[in-house]
């Protein structure tokens, strides 16, 4: 199949195309160069290619979960290296998100290891977001499944994006988690979605699934009624005793061409390079911002597990001659109109 062929049909920012399995299986037969070619000419006609979002992680509650996800270092089910934890009081919340602003994020995400919020939680979670988005912060929260009213409130405390990952195909999704469904998760999606409040949702690759599965799970994201608004891909950390350790890891390619794919299908969401990234080169990561990957989780460490360093990234930006929100502030408050464009080619964004 030529690249030609495999531009997805109608596909405008207008249109909405219904992608199948087969469609995508043949996205990820293209040779590499026609794959992110096509990738990034989507990538360039919907963003500044050289712009990077930055959203940075708290574990508001960490460990003790629950639920049974074999990747997941948080699983009570699992002897892992992670203590858990009770919810941390708000104060040092707030230090971190400030810290985090500092440092250029422009998004603070809160995560807990529940398989869904208890009442008594929901009150203090609230004020950790109130007083987060206070500080000019988009406000980000992963509390594990909610109900429509839990959803409401969370919107009415000022919560910009909630995190819900379908992780794999529905298929294999099976194999991997046995305590809540897949139907479980796209209800809380839609409660989510319903509530105003903009869907982050993604998934992990390297769990041994198959292609056939990436594909299927693509295309349950890229068919919603309305594609998620950011899709974070996560590479397996592999974390001493989760049942996932150990596992052969996925190859590179294989990973870029699941970015580049994202990118394809869903051409308006922000695809978020996610966990792994410190097992990755910085060459594989250029290669990702290449292929559209337009957002990162920055911020030395992701929720139990460690991040790149907030300077290794600075330099790789840096090097690659990537911008980040920061930047955008500075250069609007120093420039005109006219000179805000950070595209080197010719066109404007
Ligand atoms: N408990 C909530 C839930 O499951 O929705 C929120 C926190 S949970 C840790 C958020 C996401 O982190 C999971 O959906 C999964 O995609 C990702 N994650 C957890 N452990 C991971 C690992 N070892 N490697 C990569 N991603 C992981
Ligand atoms: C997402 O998709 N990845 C983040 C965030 N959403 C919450 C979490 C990654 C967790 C990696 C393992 C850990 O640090 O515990
Ligand atoms: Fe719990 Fe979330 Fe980890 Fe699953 S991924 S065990 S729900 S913290």
């Amino acid at each position: 199949m030529s690249a030609t062929a495999a531009a997805p049909q109608g596909q405008t920012k207008h249109a909405k195309k219904h992608w199948t399995r087969e469609e995508v299986l043949d996205l990820f037969e293209l040779p590499m160069n026609d794959l992110l070619f096509l990738s990034h000419s989507v990538h360039r006609s919907h963003f500044d290619v050289n712009h990077v979002q930055l959203s940075t992680l708290l574990s508001i509650k960490t460990g003790g979960c629950p639920e049974d996800c074999q990747y997941c270092p948080q699983s009570a089910h699992f002897e892992t290296p992670v203590e858990a934890t009770k919810l941390m009081s708000i104060e040092p919340v707030l230090e971190a998100a400030r810290a985090a602003k500092a440092a250029g994020a422009t998004r603070f995400c809160m995560g807990a290891a529940w398989r869904s919020p208890k009442a008594r939680d929901m009150e203090r979670v609230c004020d950790m977001i109130k007083e987060v988005k206070a500080m000019g912060l988009e406000t980000c929260a992963t509390l594990g499944m909610v109900d429509e009213q839990q959803a409401k409130t969370l919107k009415e405390a000022g919560l910009d994006y909630y995190n819900h990952n379908l992780d794999s195909s529905e298929e294999f999704y099976k194999e991997i988690i046995t305590t809540r469904t897949y139907e479980d998760r796209l209800q809380t999606l839609k409660n989510v979605a319903d509530a105003g409040m903009n869907v982050c949702c993604g998934g992990i690759v390297g769990m041994g699934e198959q292609r056939h599965h990436r594909a299927d799970f693509l295309c349950t994201l890229a068919n919603l009624s309305t594609p998620p608004h950011s899709v974070p891909i996560n590479m397996l950390v592999q974390v001493a005793g989760t049942p996932l350790s150990g596992r052969e890891a996925l190859d590179v390619f294989e990973f870029v061409r699941m970015v580049a794919i994202a990118r394809i299908m869903m051409p308006s969401s922000y695809v978020r390079l996610s966990a792994g990234r410190e097992q990755m080169s910085d060459e594989m990561q250029a290669m990702c911002f290449f292929a559209g990957a337009n957002s990162i989780f920055y911020g030395d460490e992701l929720l139990t597990t460690s991040n790149p360093q907030t300077e290794k990234d600075r330099a790789l930006f840096s090097r690659l001659g990537l911008t980040t929100d920061r930047e955008m502030e500075n250069h609007s408050h120093s420039a005109g109109e006219d000179e805000k464009s950070h595209c080197h080619v010719g066109c404007k964004h």
